[in-house]
């Protein structure tokens, strides 16, 4: 690995601190506040996913991207697609993020590019491995925790899944999800992730600001005390 590809890696697992994943049907509120909240409490990273009963579709979920996508720019945080090549080209997103079922990893780096973020869901070692041969860029890990959230979530694992994958010479970024909350960030990072994603410790927080900082500090004290 080059000097520069080495830091651009550091810099990947810094933005995937605080995650923040959602779509419309995820809020209580409207996503633009929500997400102007979370970004004030100090999210890193966001990631558009709209999927589930009542997601938009069509011109409702092109538009509530894209003003999703400018409030990120505004703020310097990355904007990832959660499976959707064509709407992360046209927003000119970050970056995109596929799971098991979704479109093939290989065919969406070839896609997207080398210079825009790839990263895909794993449930175990195998997945791992390779999402990693298909050049991912950080690996999605979970469910850690049980969730409500993922209408098709597999059972929680738990953390050994990541314990062990960096004992497997797993070294690429890794965030956890699932079921992650202030009081369990911590440990999500001391098995070795180097972030957390969530959607409901945010947006149903009612105060997401306050919500997003708990998480930001338990990252920092795991991130500390490893
Ligand atoms: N993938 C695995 S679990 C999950 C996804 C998208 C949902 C996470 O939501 P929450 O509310 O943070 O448990
Ligand atoms: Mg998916």
């Amino acid at each position: 690995m080059s000097a520069s590809q080495w830091q651009q890696e550091e810099q990947l697992r810094r933005l995937l601190s605080v995650y923040l994943i959602m779509g419309s049907n995820n809020c209580l509120k409207d996503p633009m506040v929500v997400l102007e909240e979370a970004i004030q409490g100090g999210i890193t990273m966001f990631q558009y996913r709209e999927k589930g009963s009542g997601a938009l579709a069509g011109d409702e979920r092109f538009s509530l991207a894209s003003r999703l996508r400018g409030k990120c720019r505004e703020h310097h945080i990355p904007f990832i697609v959660n499976d959707d090549v064509d709407l992360a080209l046209a927003l000119d997103a970050d970056g995109v993020h596929v799971g098991q079922e979704d479109e093939n990893a290989s065919a969406v780096r070839r896609r997207i590019g080398a210079d825009r973020i790839l990263g895909v869901s794993a449930y175990d070692l195998p997945e791992a491995e390779a999402a990693i041969r298909m050049g991912a860029d950080y690996l999605g890990v979970g469910p850690l925790y049980r969730t409500q959230t993922k209408e098709d979530a597999k059972a929680a694992s738990g953390l050994d899944v990541i314990a062990s994958m960096r004992m497997q010479h797993i070294r690429i970024p890794i965030v956890g999800i699932g079921g992650i909350r202030p009081d369990n960030a911590e440990q999500v990072i001391g098995a070795g992730a180097d972030g957390v994603s969530v959607i409901t410790a945010i947006t149903h927080a009612g105060d997401e600001r306050s919500a997003t900082k708990a998480l930001s500090d338990a990252v920092e004290r795991g991130l500390h005390n490893r």
